[in-house]
């Protein structure tokens, strides 16, 4: 999870140009008679929103990594009492061994505090204790896209092209907000009850050992990341373009385009290897596909000033209404087939049949590690405005359609590798 997004420094401007997400042309009527209540955090936390671990039942374990757990967790008092949502528990002891661990904690939770964007999750809120950080989340009941990719085998064309057009909205809007989300791939994007793109972290940190190699340095996937991230010689937004063009790859042809038997030999493949496209895709999939896999990232499509504009243009993406996608008005290729709120069917039963356990971490740090994850403490405005509303929610029933998932194997499709002859 650590190592996930990164602050751009570069000062460019970077237009968003779907800053119309929501339709707000709804007015309210006249006659509604209202009553004016001033909602401040101060007051909300005091009165009824001081939230901490006890305010959620533990229903489910959802994913598991070096520095914690994501939960399925219920409300049980306050705002929202009985509403689902994921909770992920970061422990502090881990964060603070690593200085760009605890930096990288931070900058996860101050922009997603920032970050609102329909294909972006949204955090509510954000507590701790003495030994541990807490984020909840809105539950992403779809689970990962790649769930989906490993049923279907490959994606089909126009299927593709709504899901790249939903990641590319969100990339977007992170690069107008100055943020390189830096470590796109299968296992951070997820599906919600709809079967609309949302961008997590769920990789639970996976950038924590350094033993100086470039090959041990990251840790976890690597077969989505950019060369220049992988030699460190400096990036920009480029990288997010470069892993939406593997990811692309990977949906079309059933594997990333450039993959080996072992870390090191995939890292030579994507630093050498010529990017190989199989015949039967179309000749605009293709051209956009080789203009996002450029090894050069200033001949990268997307490194231009104009950011994501120059990929919207494609002619890959001549049938979409940009303004329909940001807006949720374009229906998902595939609904996830869900009984309830809290259906866990989308999610790794390796993790699922766990029993969920917080174990109590009271440890104290010592003051200056305290500071550290001083601020931490987060409730978002629309939690505040729930308040406000008197939200209540009601479980909704759905159909149900029980799959049997299997894994995705590495080599589903060892076809279009790139050959020797290649490199
Ligand atoms: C939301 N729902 C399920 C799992 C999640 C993992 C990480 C972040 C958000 C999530």
């Amino acid at each position: 999870m650590a190592g996930v997004f990164d602050i751009d420094l570069e000062t460019e401007d970077v237009s968003d140009t779907e800053e119309d997400f929501y339709d707000d042309s709804v007015t309210e009527p006249d006659n509604v008679q209202k009553e004016e209540v001033e909602l401040t955090s101060e007051c909300v936390n005091r009165d009824s929103e001081k939230v901490g671990p006890d305010f959620f039942e533990l229903l489910t374990v959802l994913g598991k990594g070096a520095y914690g757990k994501v939960f399925q967790v219920r409300k049980v008092q306050g705002a929202m009492s009985g509403k689902i949502f994921a909770m992920k528990v970061l422990r502090k002891a881990k964060i603070v061994c690593n200085a760009k661990d605890t930096a990288h904690t931070r900058a996860e939770r101050e922009i997603l505090e920032t970050v609102r964007h329909p294909f972006i999750v949204d955090l509510l809120y954000a507590f701790q204790t003495g030994g541990k950080l807490y984020l909840i989340l809105e539950y992403l009941s779809g689970g990962e896209l790649f769930m989906q990719l490993e049923k279907e085998g490959i994606f089909m064309e126009d299927t593709a092209c709504f899901y790249l057009g939903e990641i590319i909205l969100a990339l977007g809007h992170l690069h107008s907000n100055g943020i390189i989300y830096r470590d796109l791939k299968p296992e951070n994007i997820m599906l919600n009850h709809q079967g609309h793109i949302k961008l997590t972290d769920f990789g639970l940190c996976k950038e924590s050992i350094h033993d100086g190699s470039v090959t041990h340095t990251f840790c976890g996937t690597i077969e989505y990341m950019a060369p220049e991230i992988l030699t460190r010689s400096g990036h920009n937004r480029a990288v997010d373009w470069w892993s939406l063009g593997a990811l692309m790859y990977d949906m079309m042809t059933g594997s990333p385009p450039f993959t080996a038997e072992n870390r090191k030999k995939t890292i030579d493949k994507i630093l050498k290897c010529k990017l190989n496209l199989p015949q039967y895709l179309t000749i605009d999939a293709k051209d956009l596909i080789k203009k996002l896999l450029k090894k050069n990232p200033t001949q990268r499509l997307g490194s231009s000033k104009a950011d994501c504009a120059d990929i919207k243009g494609h002619p890959f993406f001549k049938q979409i209404n940009w303004g329909d996608l940001v807006n949720k008005r374009v229906e998902p290729p595939y609904k996830p087939q869900l009984q309830s709120d809290e259906d866990v069917s989308q999610f790794d039963t390796r993790f699922t049949r766990q029993t969920p356990v917080d174990s109590p971490d009271d440890t104290s740090l010592g003051q200056s590690e305290e500071l550290t994850f001083a601020g931490f403490t987060y409730v978002a405005p629309s939690v505040l405005d729930s308040l406000k509303e008197g939200f209540s929610f009601e479980p909704r029933m759905r159909p149900v359609r029980r799959h049997n998932i299997s894994p995705r194997t590495p080599n589903r499709s060892a076809l279009f590798k790139c050959s020797p002859s290649s490199c």
